[in-house]
This record gives C-alpha cells, sequence and structure tokens, in this order.
C-alpha cells in the first residue's frame, strides 16, 4: 500500500520540461550529489517520461569492417593500430538483410548499420541507402553510423528511410584533441547539424573511462544536453580496452562513476532514451541493473557489438528476467 501510493506520487508530479540551458555548475552538482540523492532525481524524472520496466533492443551489424584512416585512440577498427582486426569490403545487400531478419525474430526493433569509414562515398551511399530500404521493409526501425555526413548524404538517407543517425561526440570538447586528432569538435558537430537538418533523429553520446577527468564527463553532458535539441537517443559507452590501440591500458573504470554518468544524461535529457551503451561484457548484472534504475532504457542486444563481444541473447533474456524487464514496443 505505502509502496503503491509513493510509486503513483513519483509517477504523477507535473513532468519536467527539457531545458537546453544547463551549466557546467549545475551538471558538476548532480555528479556530486550522494548517490542516493543522484539515484532518487534520475528515477523520479525517469518515470514521468517512460515505464520504467521497459528497454528498447537495438541489434548492430558492422556492414563495413576496419581499415578506418581515422586515428580514434579507442577504436578497433583504426587501421594503424595493429588490432588484428582486418580491413573487410563492404557487406552485400542480401547478407545485411539476412542478419535483420535474424534480429527482428530475436526480438530487436531497431537495426543499426555501422560502417569504419570517415565519411561515406557517394558510391558507399547508394549501397547503404538500399540496405536502409530492405531493413525498414522488414519492419524494423533503421539505424546508421557512417561517420561524417553533409547535407546532401543527410538527406540523401532521410529519403531512404533512415530513422536514426549515430554519430559520438566522445568526449568533452577540452579532452577530444587527445583521442582524435584527425577530425575536429566542429566536424562533429556540423555533422550533427546536417543530420537534425534532414528530419533524421539524433544519436548522440561519448564514451566513459578513457581517462579522462570527471570535468570532462560534466563537458560532454553539458555540450548534449544544450545542443538545440537534445538527442533522442543517448548512448553511454564504457571503453572496451582493445588491445593494440592507444588506449588498451586505461584504468578500469569505477562502475559507480559509469552509473553516475547514466544518471546525469537521464536527468538532463529527461526525453531522451539512454542507451547503456558498449562495455556491458564486462559489467555484472548488478551494475547493469544500476544502470537501469539510474535511467538507462536501451540496450544492444546481440552476441557481438561491431567487432567486440557483448553478453549473448540467453544471458540478456535471463537479466531481464531476474530484472521483471520488458521491450520497449515500437
Ligand atoms: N566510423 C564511424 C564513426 O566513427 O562515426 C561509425 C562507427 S564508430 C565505431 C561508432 C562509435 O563507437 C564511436 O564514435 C565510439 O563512440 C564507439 N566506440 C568505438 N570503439 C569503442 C570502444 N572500444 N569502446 C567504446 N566505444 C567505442
Ligand atoms: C555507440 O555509441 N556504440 C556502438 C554504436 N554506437 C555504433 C559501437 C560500440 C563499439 C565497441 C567496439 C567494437 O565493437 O568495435
Ligand atoms: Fe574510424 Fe569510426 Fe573507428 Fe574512428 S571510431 S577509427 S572513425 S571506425
Amino acid at each position: 500500500m505505502t509502496l503503491a501510493i509513493q510509486s503513483s506520487a513519483l509517477a504523477s508530479a507535473a513532468p519536467d520540461a527539457p531545458r537546453y540551458d544547463w551549466t557546467r555548475e549545475e551538471i558538476r552538482a548532480l555528479f556530486a550529489l550522494p548517490f542516493p540523492e543522484l539515484m532518487f532525481k534520475a528515477q523520479r524524472i525517469h518515470r514521468q517520461h517512460f515505464d520504467p520496466a521497459e528497454v528498447q533492443i537495438s541489434t548492430l551489424l558492422s556492414i563495413k569492417t576496419g581499415g578506418c584512416p581515422e586515428d580514434c585512440a579507442y577504436c578497433p577498427q583504426a587501421a594503424r593500430y595493429d588490432t588484428g582486426v582486418d580491413a573487410e569490403k563492404i557487406m552485400s545487400l542480401d547478407a545485411v538483410l539476412a542478419e535483420a531478419r535474424a534480429a527482428k525474430h530475436a526480438g530487436a526493433s531497431r537495426f543499426c548499420m555501422g560502417a569504419a569509414w570517415r565519411e561515406p562515398k557517394d558510391r558507399d551511399l547508394d549501397k547503404v541507402c538500399a540496405m536502409v530500404e530492405g531493413v525498414r521493409a522488414l519492419g524494423l526501425e533503421t539505424c546508421a553510423t557512417l561517420g561524417m555526413l553533409n547535407d546532401n548524404q543527410a538527406r540523401r538517407l532521410k529519403s531512404s528511410g533512415l530513422d536514426y543517425y549515430n554519430h559520438n561526440l566522445d568526449t568533452s570538447p577540452e579532452y577530444y584533441g587527445q583521442i582524435i586528432s584527425t577530425r575536429t569538435y566542429k566536424d562533429r558537430l556540423d555533422t550533427l547539424g546536417a543530420v537534425r537538418a534532414a528530419g533524421i533523429h539524433v544519436c548522440c553520446g561519448g564514451i566513459v573511462g578513457m581517462g579522462e577527468t570527471l570535468e570532462d564527463r560534466v563537458g560532454m553532458i553539458e555540450t548534449l544536453a544544450t545542443l538545440p535539441e537534445h538527442p533522442e537517443s543517448v548512448p553511454i559507452n564504457m571503453l572496451v580496452r582493445v588491445e593494440g590501440t592507444p588506449l588498451s591500458d586505461q584504468a578500469t573504470l569505477d562502475p559507480f562513476d559509469f552509473v553516475r554518468t547514466i544518471a546525469v544524461a537521464r536527468i538532463t535529457m529527461p526525453e531522451s532514451v539512454v542507451r547503456l551503451s558498449a562495455g556491458r561484457e564486462d559489467m555484472s548484472e548488478q551494475t547493469q541493473a544500476l544502470c537501469f534504475l539510474a535511467g538507462a532504457n536501451s540496450i544492444f542486444y546481440g552476441p557481438k557489438l561491431l567487432t567486440t563481444p557483448n553478453p549473448g541473447p540467453d544471458r540478456d533474456r535471463a537479466l531481464m528476467d531476474k530484472l521483471g524487464m520488458v521491450p520497449m514496443e515500437r
């Protein structure tokens, strides 16, 4: 009885309207809250906008793996690092559609296609547009992450039926130069602008655990939460340390720091779906559950991310069952 009253009181509070004027000071103060206070705030806001038992399920496929000319220090697909990931050609349309059918059958509602490019060439974009059309015809939401886009490329993807485009800011503007030198923070913001202008939903977040300071996490969230519109989807990745990349020896991240980042993303971007993204393979079930309690409501589902392992469907189904959580309806 008491529980029911508290729960309905939490849910029925007037929703906090999204704000786009977050300051670093305010975001710093959120990170500094006692953990129980931060979690309470995050849960209150989460329940105003979402059913806390629902998780959006996306499946990732690397449609073009390895051989990338960029120097992103975390990435196993950069040609310049010796990571054991070989450069492959773009997959055929049929092979991609077979994977999409399998993902749908396994319960995914969105299919995300990733390519290890700095930016797509026009010839490649023709192929991706055909994939987007085909995947959409299967009744799946479509997402792509292909590197930088100009306005015209974004419009072409929109015409082919692309629902979401993933392009991460990765970290704060200050720390960015330590991680990537082959393109600028402004390049990233310009691509996000092109995606938004084309009317495609934006999927944009970053990575925690790359040796950044707390202030860098504050700066990353500030940049995301003060965009003219919040990204509809905000992936928060925990660095997957891959042998051969410059970040392979990074210190292990304290899981509570990851959970706090999720909670602050939830509070500052209340209407966005926050994805507990890469890094689950190295996370306990309990840490993942804390992420859901902190407001994460999306995961990548399937045994592989792009090139690195992800918990298998059996393990994820078992976790969802234990927590009484269910897939989000589209
Ligand atoms: N090449 C395109 C690009 O960089 O925009 C698309 C693919 S790229 C692999 C997509 C995102 O995956 C990156 O922006 C980064 O946030 C994330 N990512 C890549 N490697 C990662 C790793 N080792 N750990 C965590 N996240 C990673
Ligand atoms: C995102 O934020 N994380 C995903 C997806 N968007 C494209 C990628 C994670 C990649 C992890 C390293 C790998 O598997 O290669
Ligand atoms: Fe290339 Fe994307 Fe990897 Fe950077 S993150 S090296 S752009 S595939």
